[in-house]
C-alpha cells in the first residue's frame, strides 16, 4: 500500500477532522503541512483549499470526500454509521455544520482574530461582533442536539463529531465564543470529553502561524 499524505497546515479545522478520522480509523499518514494555494495543493483542489490527500496515483480534495475514502479503502471502526438512517443523519450534521456554523465562526469570528486584515493587525471588531448573535443562536441547537447522548448521532463518536470538535476547540480559545461555551452546559462537556479522547487529543494543533 502507498503512503498517505495529507496536505494541508495542521491548523486547518478541516485538516484537523481528517487527521482525526485516520486516528480514528487506524490509518497511518504523513502530514505534509503546506498553506492553501501553495503548489502541492493547488495540483489537487481546484480552488487551491486544504485538505487534499495523495494516496499512490489517488489524488483528492475537500475534506468529507477525504474521509469518505479513508473510511471505504481501508480496515478498522467505520467512521460514519452504516445504518441509512443514523448515516443520513451524520451526513446532515456534517453539512448543517460545514454550511451554516463554519462560514460565521471560522470564516468571520475566527477570521476576525486570526488573520483580521486591519492595519495595525488589531482584531476587527466589526467582523467578530457581527459574528456573535448566529454564534449563540448555533451553540443553543448544538446544545440541544447533544444534550440527550453526549453525541451528535446515537451513542457513538462518527464523523459528525470529528467535524466539529476542531471548531469548538478555536471556538474555546477566543472569549466571546468561550463565554457562549461555558453557558452552553451540555455542548462544553461534549467538547471537554471529546477533547479528552485520543484522537482528538494527539492530533490538536500547533498555535496559529500569525495574527496577522
Ligand atoms: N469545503 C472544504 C473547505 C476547506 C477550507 O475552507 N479550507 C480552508 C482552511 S480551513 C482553506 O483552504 N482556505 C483557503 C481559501 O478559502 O482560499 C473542505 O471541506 O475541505
Amino acid at each position: 500500500m502507498p503512503e498517505l499524505h495529507i496536505i494541508g497546515g495542521p491548523q486547518s479545522n478541516y485538516v484537523w477532522m481528517t487527521r482525526v478520522a485516520c486516528a480514528e480509523k487506524g490509518v497511518p499518514y504523513t502530514l505534509i503541512p503546506v498553506m492553501p494555494h501553495t503548489p502541492e495543493v493547488d495540483a489537487i483542489h481546484p480552488l487551491g483549499k486544504i485538505p487534499v490527500l495523495r494516496h499512490g496515483d489517488v489524488t483528492l480534495c475537500e475534506s468529507r470526500a477525504i474521509c469518505f475514502y479513508i473510511d471505504h479503502k481501508f480496515d478498522g471502526p467505520p467512521l460514519a454509521p452504516r445504518d441509512a438512517l443514523d448515516g443520513a443523519r451524520a451526513e446532515q450534521w456534517v453539512s448543517l455544520v460545514n454550511t451554516s456554523i463554519d462560514p460565521v465562526l471560522v470564516r468571520q469570528y475566527l477570521r476576525g482574530y486570526f488573520f483580521p486584515g486591519t492595519p495595525d493587525g488589531k482584531p476587527d471588531r466589526e467582523l467578530i461582533d457581527g459574528a456573535l448573535p448566529k454564534i449563540e443562536q448555533h451553540f443553543g441547537l448544538l446544545d440541544r442536539a447533544v444534550a440527550k447522548t453526549g453525541y451528535l448521532v446515537g451513542k457513538s463518536f462518527t464523523l459528525a463529531d470529528m467535524n466539529l470538535m476542531p471548531m469548538l476547540y478555536y471556538a474555546s480559545k477566543l472569549p466571546e465564543s468561550a463565554a457562549m461555551l461555558g453557558q452552553a452546559a451540555n455542548l462544553k462537556t461534549y467538547f471537554e470529553r471529546h477533547l479528552a479522547r485520543e484522537s482528538v487529543a494527539a492530533t490538536i494543533p500547533p498555535p496559529m502561524p500569525s495574527r496577522r
